[in-house]
């Protein structure tokens, strides 16, 4: 990565943390650890308490909490929440860097950004790739977007609480690149809780075929980069698993499904896609043609 020209300031910055959920106290939490200076709001006020007494300094309204610290974290439930509070704090928040660590669209992020300057502050969206008991773990990291140079700011603060990863000046990459990983990670646990609900139908302990079903995934999962090399370079003919041979193999697990009582809801749209492939005529591709084919 080059050599930045913002240095980071010498002395702990302060921070404040808006919304005090799971996520949040943990955020908050880790920036205590550092030597931070933290302001803490959440809209039940009896969020504050667990902080407080760490050190944290709550207050009653966001104006309040926004005023405290020239870097304002923000984590909500949802992205709505965010706007309402950016409404009502209006051009409190000048010359503030907001970094929003609330999960939402990437047109959610690039909105939130142009409202955010235009009241004249500046604007990271960020997307945690962590469960709050990892925040400040080496597990822990975070991708960020937007303003570049509040970033390079702030950096060595925002890395209290993991890895920090930059994806783009456009507002919307983090939340991107935070919905992809969701999504990969969606797939893996719809097939493992069709594969659980499977065997279960004939007592087989879902610990006991645990077992057998985590080194599998793990083993499948070497086949991913192929895949991306093949969606790279446009080429889709494969001398691993073809399409045809998937969708020959795909009614029976339909069919077993069914026999065993289990609901195919999960699986029917990836049946259409196979089927739909083949009729197109990628019957000899691999599953590489499939991400043509989702792309609207
Ligand atoms: N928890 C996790 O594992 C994931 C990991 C990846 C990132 N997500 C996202 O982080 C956001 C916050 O998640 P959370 O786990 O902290 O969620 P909750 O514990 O449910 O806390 C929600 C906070 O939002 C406040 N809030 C809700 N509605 C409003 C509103 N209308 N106005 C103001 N604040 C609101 C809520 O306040 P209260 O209910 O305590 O008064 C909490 O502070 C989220 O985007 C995840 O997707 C977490």
């Amino acid at each position: 990565m080059p050599k930045r020209p913002f240095a980071p300031s010498p002395t702990p910055t302060p921070v404040s943390v808006l919304g005090l959920g799971m996520m949040g106290s943990a955020l908050a939490a880790a920036f205590l650890r550092a030597g931070h200076p933290v302001t803490v709001w959440n809209r039940s006020p009896a969020k504050t308490g667990p902080l407080v007494a760490q050190g944290a300094h709550p207050t009653a309204t966001t104006a309040d909490a926004v005023a405290a610290s020239p870097l304002v974290i923000l984590c909500l439930l949802t992205n709505d929440n965010v706007d309402e509070i950016l409404t009502a704090l209006g051009d409190s928040v000048a010359g503030k860097t907001l970094v929003n660590l609330t999960n939402g669209t990437p047109e959610q992020a690039r909105a939130l950004s142009a409202r955010a300057t235009g009241l004249g502050a500046r604007y990271v969206d960020g997307g945690i790739m962590a469960v709050p008991q990892m925040i400040a773990s080496p597990a822990a990291y975070v991708f960020y977007s937007g303003d570049e140079e509040a970033y390079e700011i702030h950096r060595t603060t925002l890395a209290v609480l993991g890895g920090t990863r930059w994806t783009g000046t456009d507002p919307g990459l983090a939340a991107l690149y935070d919905l992809g990983l969701l999504t990969g990670m969606y797939g893996m646990f719809a097939g493992v809780l069709q594969a659980l609900a499977l065997v279960r139908t004939e007592k087989v302990g879902a610990e006991e075929y645990a077992e057998l079903l985590v080194p599998w995934i793990t083993a499948m999962l070497g086949i991913v980069p192929g895949i991306a090399r093949d969606i790279d370079s446009g080429n889709h003919l494969t001398d691993v698993s073809s399409l045809a041979v998937n969708q020959a193999a795909f009614p029976n697990f339909m069919a077993t499904f069914e026999a065993q009582g289990v609901s195919t809801e999960l699986f029917e749209p990836f049946q259409a896609l196979l089927d739909r492939s083949v009729e197109q005529g990628y019957a000899e591709d691999g599953m590489s043609r499939l991400v043509e084919l989702l792309t609207r």
